[in-house]
């Protein structure tokens, strides 16, 4: 079915690797990358596999880090694990000052910090960030318009230290690899959380722009991203920060993506995309406070399908892992087009349990529009004000 704007079928591909769903950042703690493997259950079970190419790849090696990490941190992670951690008492300090542990964990297993010693912790990076390569090569080389790695999009990764939950940063693996091919490409970011690690690693760069909307107040973290942060020296006005105020529903979070996304492709016009979908912008999330529906976030998806230049679809946060396999499976039907075919019924699946508590309903037609009092309403007014001026500068 063509069902896009242009009248064309999209050639899709998707990275799944099984090994995530073992991956455990420890008890309680928010991060569950059991998640992107509900994802992968909920999108077999909605026979979406037989409308994308599998991405079958290796991992990455960790020589292909070094394009953005530095080599001793990549040294870390591959000798850092949990007895290793415990009983080196060299490595323990080299981890603490990357960004990783005290892994101080408390007797029933809990761990007290965001970015634990995990068990096989390098293999993960390696799996999510060799699928993010793999996703950017498939754009390169042609033959798909989008490509999908839901366990990517771990955007606070420094070039040598752990941040946010994040080791690795394949995002900006991924948009180095794209410019081996595109010379221009525009990376958004509707993760709740400000892209941080990816607007430091091209702030200076005119090739990049990055794009980040999010929750912003005081103690939200990472505390950056305000209005006024523009990028410096070539690379001035090609970072740009939408702060948001928690409550941002649908409506109000389009009258600004829209306008904003727009103007960025229209004035920029970059011959590749890369769309960090971070699902803990959702109504309902554990960690943090925006309220879009499934529909709302999916709309930017759909949205920047709309501009037919190739586009790379990645994860990111998202703390009620009913709701992100939701919102990334409903995501995949947009990719291939058949948003409009897909049932609302979750189908019968391994994973079907968790979905309960929302009616085994995939909640994916967008809501009625909320209404934001006039405060809020003119505070965002001006934000997309301030915004449309940095793009026109
Ligand atoms: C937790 O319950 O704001 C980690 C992290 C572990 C289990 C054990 C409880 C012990 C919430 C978060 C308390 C741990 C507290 N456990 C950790 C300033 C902080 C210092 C560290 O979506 N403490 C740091 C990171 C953010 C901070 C958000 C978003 C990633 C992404 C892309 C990263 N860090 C305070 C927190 C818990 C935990 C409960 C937590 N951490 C919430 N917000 C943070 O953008 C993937
Ligand atoms: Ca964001
Ligand atoms: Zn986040």
């Amino acid at each position: 079915s063509p069902s896009c704007p242009d009248g064309r079928k999209r050639r899709v591909c998707y990275y799944y690797d099984p090994g995530i769903s073992n991956v455990d950042y420890g008890k309680g703690h928010s991060m569950v990358p059991r998640r992107v493997a509900m994802t992968h259950g909920l999108v077999a079970s909605y026979g979406l596999l037989n409308d994308m190419t599998r991405l079958r790849t290796r991992p990455a090696s960790p020589e292909e880090l070094l394009a953005f990490h530095d080599q001793k941190y990549v040294d870390l992670l591959g000798r850092l694990t949990p007895a290793a951690y415990i009983s080196d008492g060299d490595l323990r300090r080299t981890a603490e000052e990357h960004g990783i542990g005290p892994v101080r964990r408390w007797d029933d297993g809990a761990c007290t910090n965001d970015n634990p010693v995990i068990d096989g912790l390098m293999e993960y990076c390696l799996s999510y960030a060799g699928g993010s390569l793999a996703a950017a090569r498939a754009l390169c080389g042609g033959d798909h318009d989008v490509a999908i790695n839901w366990s990517g999009g771990m955007h606070h990764a420094c070039r040598g230290h752990a941040n946010g939950f994040c080791y690795v940063n394949d995002i900006v693996l991924a948009i180095k690899q794209l410019l081996g091919r595109f010379r221009r490409v525009l990376y958004v970011d509707i993760d709740a959380h400000h892209g941080d690690g990816v607007e430091k690693a091209f702030a200076d760069s005119n090739q990049v722009m990055t794009l980040s909307f999010h929750q912003y107040q005081t103690d939200f973290f990472p505390g950056t991203g305000s209005i006024d942060d523009v990028g410096d020296g070539a690379g001035r006005y090609h970072a740009l920060n939408v702060p948001l105020k928690k409550g941002m529903d649908d409506q109000g979070y389009h009258e600004l993506f829209k306008p904003i996304v727009g103007k960025a492709m229209q004035v920029f016009q970059p011959d590749a995309v890369v769309l960090q979908c971070g699902a803990d912008s959702l109504s309902g999330d554990r960690l943090a406070g925006l309220e879009l529906s499934v529909g709302g976030h999916a709309e930017c998806v759909r949205y920047l399908r709309g501009f037919n230049a190739p586009l790379l679809l990645l994860g990111g946060g998202g703390y009620t892992i009913n709701h992100v396999a939701s919102c990334w499976c409903y995501e995949t039907a947009v990719a291939v087009g058949k948003e409009d075919e897909i049932a609302d019924e979750i189908p019968h699946h391994p994973y079907d349990h968790y979905y309960r508590s929302q009616g085994y309903k995939l909640q994916c037609r967008t809501e009625a529009p909320g209404s934001l009092s006039s405060g809020e309403n003119k505070d965002a007014a001006a934000i997309r004000v301030k915004a449309l001026e940095h793009l026109s500068a």
